[in-house]
């Protein structure tokens, strides 16, 4: 009686702090080489562990309200006004997309972000595609996030760059996604 009741809390207290520990952390710090440091903002990323949902979160200042485009792209390096982060993470070699097209679409098309007359974006990102851990071709791990000075149009530009870049034109800040 006394084990079991010793076993039942165990697992009452244990349960949720293992899940939470199972859950895979990340954070992205942006860092703007271009403005002065204009664009700021730190990101945090998160699988879950039974659904195996990223969601990203986070506030980033210093925008031109509107829609800018938001992707992973290959490289976690800044250099060249962050052009050293390589195109969007593209691993199956597919056509840059919505983040609705999954799995047709670039792993790092995550669209747009939306930054309001104060020129704050709040994101609340939810994506089933890219993944922190298990399948290692979708990791986004070590890779950089860019945000764009121009709307992407989700590959419905009707021209070449829009199928590579969705016309999000020039890279405002960039950063590193990184574990704690
Ligand atoms: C980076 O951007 C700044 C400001 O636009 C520019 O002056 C500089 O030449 C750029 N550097 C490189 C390596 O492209
Ligand atoms: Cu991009
Ligand atoms: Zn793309």
């Amino acid at each position: 009686m006394n084990l079991i009741l010793a076993l039942g809390l165990f697992v009452l207290t244990a349960t949720p702090i293992v899940q939470g520990q199972r859950d895979t952390r990340a954070y992205c710090q942006l860092y703007d080489p271009t403005n002065r440091n204009r664009v700021q903002g730190r990101l945090t990323l998160r699988q879950q562990y039974n659904t195996q949902l990223v969601q990203i979160t986070g506030r980033i200042y210093g925008l031109r309200p509107g829609l800018h485009g938001f992707h992973v792209h290959e490289r976690g390096t800044f250099g060249r006004n962050c052009s050293n982060a390589g195109p969007h993470f593209n691993p199956f070699n597919q056509n840059h997309a919505g983040p609705s097209d999954a799995p047709r679409r670039h792993v790092g098309d995550l669209g747009n972000i939306y930054a309001n007359n104060w020129g704050v974006a709040n994101l609340a990102i939810y994506d089933y595609f890219i993944r922190m851990r298990e399948r290692r071709e979708l990791s986004i791990l070590g890779r950089g996030i860019v945000v764009h000075a121009d709307p992407d149009d989700l590959g419905r530009g009707g021209n070449d760059e829009s199928l590579k870049t969705g016309n999000a034109g020039a890279r405002l800040a960039c950063c590193q996604i990184r574990t704690f």
